[in-house]
């Protein structure tokens, strides 16, 4: 095994990637109870329009209209010894607020608070939570991205989608060995092979409208054919390779305000000029061509 992990805090000694535990996890609720009650203009939110954990919850703050409610600062796509940087300020300031002792990598994305001071939370799967279901007097209640009914499948499938494509990549990615490479890089394409079935007869994971997992998936897939297919050598197949995946990439893409958040500049560059340890000269590959915008015919599969 080489030495070189690209966060050797996060190697287990079989050459896997174990991604940290996420620090700050308290909750904003809508009633309060908590002691951050959801209301407007009390949180901030901090982004990489690079990272994927981090978009996912632009995309929820977009799609329940919280960005009145909840402004939100875009850190540079770069980051250096000193951590993610937003013109003369450093990300880890906030952590440190928070937690003087705080030794570990300093993430995106962060929800703060700007009442009492500190983080309130540094997980995006809470941080969507909370934008999806606690902010609705604020916010918008439509769409519901977590459906009551639905909540058991959604997280039974979030865990999967997590594991093996969403962390999944990272694995592959960041594995110092090639067995850990193989084991990550193989489920990463039987994922998304069994969800390109799923998706020949449905138009997006759950029916008619997309939830949060497909949102969940999304911010993978868009990252997948420019970055993880040769940063990451998860390159079996591309998404463009598959006949409903890439469709469903497209339709979710086209929906309105999600282009928006896209942002293939600080994508490329973000992966390809930070970790060094992985792609040492910083070259920035100049394809792949994308073809988004071509009609993508999945309306035919919903049932209205
Ligand atoms: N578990 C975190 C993951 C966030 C994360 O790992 N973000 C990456 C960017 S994609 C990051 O900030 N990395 C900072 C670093 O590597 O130092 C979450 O749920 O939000």
């Amino acid at each position: 095994m080489r030495s070189t992990a690209q966060f050797p805090d996060e190697q287990s000694d079989d050459g896997r990637f174990v991604r940290q535990e996420d620090r700050f996890r308290t909750w904003v609720t809508a009633d309060g109870r908590s002691g951050f009650p959801a209301v407007a203009g009390r949180y901030h939110l901090y982004v990489s329009l690079a990272c994927p954990w981090a978009h996912r919850t632009i995309i929820v703050r977009k799609l329940k209209r919280l960005e009145e409610t909840i402004p939100m600062t875009v850190v540079d796509p770069i980051r250096d010894e000193r951590g993610w940087r937003y013109g003369s300020h450093f990300l880890s300031e906030l952590y440190l607020a928070s937690d003087p002792r705080y030794r570990g990598r300093v993430t995106v994305p962060v929800l703060w608070d700007r009442e009492t001071k500190r983080v309130v939370s540094n997980s995006d799967d809470d941080i969507m939570r909370m934008f999806e279901t606690e902010f609705n007097a604020v916010g918008d209640p439509l769409p519901d991205l977590y459906p009551y009914d639905l909540r058991t499948e959604i997280d039974a499938l979030n865990a999967v989608i997590y594991e093996t494509v969403n962390d999944g990549v990272y694995r592959a990615g960041f594995a110092t060995s090639q067995a850990a490479y193989e084991e990550a890089a193989y489920r990463v394409f039987a994922t998304l092979d069994e969800l390109d079935s799923r998706l020949a007869t449905r138009r997006y994971l759950f029916g008619d409208v997309p939830v949060e997992t497909d949102w969940r998936l999304f911010v993978t897939l868009i990252r997948f054919d420019p970055v993880y297919v040769g940063h990451f050598k998860c390159n079996l197949r591309r998404i463009a390779d598959y006949p409903n995946l890439y469709g469903y990439l497209r339709d979710l893409y086209q929906i309105p305000g999600i282009a928006q958040t896209v942002d293939f500049d600080h994508i490329k560059r973000h992966y390809y000029m930070t970790h060094d340890d992985i792609n040492p000269t910083g070259i920035v590959p100049i394809g792949p061509l994308q073809y988004l915008e071509l009609p993508h015919q999945r309306e035919r599969l919903s049932a209205h």
